[in-house]
């Protein structure tokens, strides 16, 4: 910038922005100022949602104070940081948590109601940043939260897409998908940065020459060309003065609208290169767990990793220091294969533009980048094909066959003549057309990849990528266990919760240190503290089933076990088993004498989840479980003691309500399938226990709760692969149903205890179920003994694993 302040001016600005005291009368000045001037409303011309908005526009400059100094003291201190490259941010509402991180939501609840406004319905009003499908997208802001909550010098960077994850209604029992632009009304929580913009370029091709040096240098001639513009979402640290950053791209175009074609009467075509560009940045691809071949979204991954470096690499050049040094100040995290793009795009620049040779150029990606795979479900993994790859990004295609070219040749220096060896390694995968094995690249380039649940890692290390493991050695990879952030899934979902806990343990603490939840255990048996525990739930199952009335039209009982299933619908997640279930659990309840019905113990099963809008089969389990609800619901003999919902449209905000209110939840995801789970953690966290089997992070938290407080039933991993290979092959048991005694003794195990028999164990643990919830006191006990074992599963626990192991970067906290 050509401006410098003279001394007394900077130091008349540092005296105008230094932080008043956040009194309720300033609390009201702000709110009201943003009222009238920025929303241009006066005092007979509000409504909730124009005081939500005022609200945050008030909290978003406390925000913003905080965000400029944390950043200025890191640009004076210059430390390594971390870059977070996700293509999906899930970060759900942002008022209530910034309120909550910042410390001041009781000054802001009170000056806001002498205002005439009640803070928890402003909360409502706010529309959620939904821009992710589901695990992986949470995953990444639970890390931003506890990344800002540990003083870490840190970045997200991703896609500021103007659609998120489509809204769901069910019509018919059918799902029906409706686009959620979220931006109708502006975003307060976003700060547009019209000055801070790059261009990206795509297709064309590539011209070598001779350079000065005698070797050959690579011009690239793009035909296309856009603008990514940056969007700043500040995110506030838990008690602390840190405020980092997540910093979303949105497409432009890059030339000025076509007066010519326009003047000729072409009025599509003057426009169309502005549309285009634009449409970079317009829709999160709704796919989970599941890899889609669309142009469109190897151009969006392009785009959002070509802005990052660019932005990444001008903040390393105020340093001054030679490229030697950029590890020292760079680490860069892809979360799943989506950015890996940027791998090849660090390699390019450093090559083309700055003039490194290959070796320098390889000696500094290699140090800077890091991998995690959050699945081995092979139609998960990208691969895109080198025709498209060619097409798009030409240099990049080539500098990829370079890197696999060196690779091979080494790996053929070490197995010579293993020609079969070279070809499941190499990073390109022959037919036709050729593509390219996104992971694969990933791990050859990246100095680490990690898995995220101690099952996940080990898969990871056998099967997905052991001959990489036994080629690199096994230093390469490792485990970071997922985990959440309890603010958002504890203090701020569940804040009656959160205030017993801190009663109890004399402290806030914990919201900083979860291992601190273990002090509650002695707890555990305590009536007073067990009611009060229970109470609180009970209020939390009330509040569900007001929202379950209000959109379901079901008016379940609060008293019955809440059994709850919400999340993507997917086959390997399996809502088909449990719904099989619960219709047969539907089926016994009908054979039942009156006298046994009224033994029963009354259940609503809960279930909640998008499926992908293409994939047909997970959309007929949710007209099923409709279907089904349509009977259970409505036989008034059996529904005191069985129903069955499933809420529309399940996002973060309605995660909050949902996850404090469940007695049992479900993740019973076939073994070896379910990388980690993420939602497992969050409802053990709130008092809700487990119904899972032997898969992912259930495996891990009930090492953590012991087996007496999770009910894990089904096959170990190993045994899948064989029973799938016996179901493939014809030599699976068919079972008669009627062959009662055959069923029981495989049930006990006699003949061991194969997935397709699975269905049985489930039902057998819900009998188990409901036996424990009868003794009330051994229920909470249980529930209390639950969550006071989560310590491991804070995300700050997986965030210092990574700041230590994989990122070395130490925090930072800005001075008082
Ligand atoms: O399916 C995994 C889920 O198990 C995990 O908890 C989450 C975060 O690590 O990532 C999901 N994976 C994907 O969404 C795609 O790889």
């Amino acid at each position: 910038p050509g401006w410098k302040p003279s001394p007394e001016i900077a130091a008349r600005w540092k005296k105008l922005t230094a932080p008043k005291e956040l009194t309720e009368e300033h609390i009201q000045e702000e709110f009201v100022n943003h009222a009238t001037k920025t929303l241009a409303r006066s005092a007979f011309n509000m409504d909730d949602f124009a005081a939500y908005q005022a609200s945050a526009y008030s909290v978003r400059d406390q925000l913003i104070d905080q965000w400029n100094s944390t950043q200025m003291y890191h640009t004076t201190v210059s430390p390594k940081r971390v870059y977070y490259l996700s293509l999906e941010f899930l970060i759900g509402r942002s008022m209530d948590n910034a309120l909550l991180n910042l410390g001041i939501k009781d000054r802001y609840a009170n000056a806001i109601d002498k205002l005439g406004f009640n803070m928890e319905d402003l909360v409502e009003q706010e529309t959620d940043a939904a821009l992710g499908n589901g695990g992986l997208g949470r995953l990444a802001a639970c890390f931003m939260d506890s990344l800002a909550t540990l003083d870490y010098p840190a970045w997200g960077y991703g896609i500021r897409y103007n659609y998120g994850i489509f809204e769901q209604s069910i019509v018919d029992g059918y799902q029906t998908e409706h686009p959620d632009y979220w931006l109708t009304f502006g975003n307060p929580w976003e700060i547009q940065r019209l000055d801070i913009t790059y261009p990206v370029a795509f297709g064309g091709t590539v011209i070598r020459s001779k350079g000065a040096s005698g070797g050959f240098v690579y011009t690239w001639e793009p035909t296309e060309r856009v603008v990514a513009v940056a969007h700043d979402f500040p995110i506030p640290g838990f008690g602390t003065k840190s405020t980092i950053n997540i910093r979303l791209w949105s497409s432009k175009p890059s030339n000025e609208f076509d007066f010519a074609s326009f003047n000729a009467g072409e009025y599509e075509k003057s426009v169309k290169e502005q549309t285009d560009a634009e449409n970079i940045t317009s829709c999160l691809y709704p796919n989970d767990n599941h890899y889609i071949g669309k142009k469109l979204r190897l151009k969006q991954q392009y785009f959002f990793v070509c802005a990052t470096l660019q932005d990444i690499i001008r903040r390393f050049k105020k340093t001054g220091e030679p490229w030697s040094e950029f590890p020292k100040h760079v680490a860069i995290q892809l979360n799943d294969t989506h950015p890996t793009i940027g791998i090849v795009e660090l390699q390019r620049i450093l090559i083309d533009e700055e003039g490194l040779d290959w070796d320098g150029a390889w000696k500094i990606v290699t140090k800077v980048y890091s991998y995690t795979n959050h699945t081995v479900l092979p139609e998960a993994l990208e691969k895109w094909t080198v025709p498209l790859l060619k097409e798009l990004l030409p240099r990049h295609m080539m500098i990829i066959f370079d890197i696999n070219l060196f690779f091979l040749q080494s790996v053929e220096r070490r197995y010579p003549g293993d020609r079969e060896k070279l070809r499941r390694m190499s990073i390109i995968e022959e037919g036709v057309p050729q593509s390219v094995r996104m992971a694969y690249l990933a791990v050859v380039c990246c100095h680490t990849v990690n898995g995220v649940a101690e099952l996940h890692s080990d898969l990871v290390q056998k099967q997905l990528f052991s001959e990489f493991v036994e080629y690199f050695g096994a230093g390469r990879f490792t485990n970071v266990t997922n985990g959440v952030t309890p603010r958002r899934w504890l203090h701020q979902a569940n804040p009656r919760l959160s205030a017993l806990i801190t009663k109890t343990l004399k402290s806030q603490h914990w919201l900083k240190d979860l291992s601190e939840l273990a002090k509650l255990k002695q707890f555990a048996s305590d009536p007073e503290f067990q009611r009060k525990w229970m109470e609180i739930k009970a209020s939390n199952k009330k509040r569900l089933a007001e929202h379950i009335a209000a959109h379901c039209n079901v008016y379940v009982n609060p008293d019955a076990i809440f059994d709850v299933q919400c999340k993507r619908i997917h086959e390997y997640k399996r809502q088909f088993m449990n719904i099989l279930q619960v219709i047969h659990r539907y089926e016994e309840l009908q054979k039942m004498t009156d006298e046994v019905l009224a033994k029963q113990v009354p259940r609503v099963v809960i279930f909640a989840g998008k499926s992908a809008p293409g994939y047909y089969i997970a959309k007929m389990v949710i007209k099923l479980i409709n279907n089904a609800a349509n009977v259970i619901n409505y036989n008034l003999r059996t529904s005191k003691y069985l129903q069955l919902v499933f809420i529309p449209n399940y996002n973060v905000s309605l995660a909050e309500i949902i996850i404090p209110a469940s007695d049992i939840s479900q993740h019973i995801s076939t073994a070896g399938t379910e990388a980690s789970g993420t939602s497992n953690m969050k409802f053990v966290l709130n008092g809700g226990l487990i119904v899972g089997t032997v898969d992912g992070a259930n495996i891990e938290i009930g090492e953590e709760t012991g087996p007496e407080n999770i009910f894990l039933f089904g096959v170990l991993t190993p045994e899948v692969e064989d029973i799938r290979h016996k179901q493939t092959y014809g030599t699976g048991i068919k079972v008669d149903p009627k062959l009662d005694s055959v069923v029981e003794s495989i049930r006990d195990g006699t003949y061991g205890q194969p997935a397709i028999f699975e269905p049985l164990l489930h039902i057998d643990t819900m009998r188990k179920v409901d036996a424990c919830f009868q003794n009330k006191a051994e229920w909470a006990k249980k529930s209390i003994l639950a969550a006071a074992s989560m310590g491991k599963f804070s995300s700050d626990r997986s965030i210092n694993d990574y700041a230590k192991n994989i990122w070395h970067i130490s925090p930072l906290p800005p001075p008082e």
